[in-house]
């Protein structure tokens, strides 16, 4: 299989379908398109991929694009346990997070875009981006009802799809210094320390991003 991927250090969707297809445990190569480049809209590269955005997965000939997408297709092929709970309330809170975050909280997504080689240690979130932060944290304390029966700290226990869903938000929330609780402190510091996600960032850390309107202002290096 081929992973398609934007720049590790801006592109959050990219790191969902990365961890997706590290959790199959399947082999899989990654290759990167600079997206931050005068050749990337309207060029080859874009035209290329089957709705002009990253991640995507070809599995031999087979195109699956689109985060979600690509856990499903992976779970069919790893198996749904590999990244759905498999108790039935649970496997229903994880189908119905990882939906709404998805295609929700839009003012956490535009307000902080994910940028690994910056922080913005004087960020003043607004009170969408707080009312955001507040869901993601509630969503998170009812699944840590299912996980806190088991010795792991990830959302619902096992890692899985759910954390590879919210992974681009601990970034967000380590970077903008957003206030979260105890239990998003906790999830926030586990993830983190994850050897995928401190693997990603170290990768991150080296791009070079040449053209686009980054370094975004107020940010400092990370
Ligand atoms: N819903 C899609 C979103 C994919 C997406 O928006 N990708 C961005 C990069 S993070 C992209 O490729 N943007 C390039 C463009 O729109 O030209 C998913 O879940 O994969």
């Amino acid at each position: 299989m081929r992973l398609i991927i934007g720049t590790r250090t801006l592109s959050s969707w990219s790191l969902r379908g990365w961890l997706a297809a590290k959790q199959s445990g399947l082999p899989f190569t990654t290759e990167l398109i600079e997206m931050d480049t005068p050749e990337w809209q309207g060029g080859e590269a874009k035209k290329a991929l089957p709705s002009g955005k990253v991640p995507v997965l070809f599995d031999g000939a087979t195109p699956v694009w689109d985060s979600l997408a690509i856990i499903q297709w992976l779970a069919d092929k790893g198996g749904h346990d590999r990244y759905w709970p498999r108790e039935l309330p649970a496997r229903a809170l994880a189908y119905a997070a990882s939906a709404e975050m998805h295609s929700g909280f839009a003012a956490l997504r535009s307000g902080c875009p994910m940028h690994l080689q910056q922080r913005f240690p004087n960020f003043a979130p607004s009170e969408v981006i707080l009312a955001d932060i507040a869901r993601i944290e509630a969503l998170w304390t009812a699944a840590r009802v299912f996980g806190a029966e088991t010795d792991l700290p990830w959302l619902f226990g096992p890692f899985g799809a759910a954390d590879i869903m919210f992974a681009p938000v601990v970034f967000r929330i380590a970077h903008y210094h957003l206030p979260v609780g105890p239990v998003g402190r906790a999830y926030v510091d586990a993830m983190l320390a994850h050897p995928w996600m401190a693997e990603w960032v170290k990768d991150a850390r080296t791009e070079t991003l040449r053209f686009n309107l980054y370094p975004i202002p107020g940010g400092v290096p990370a």
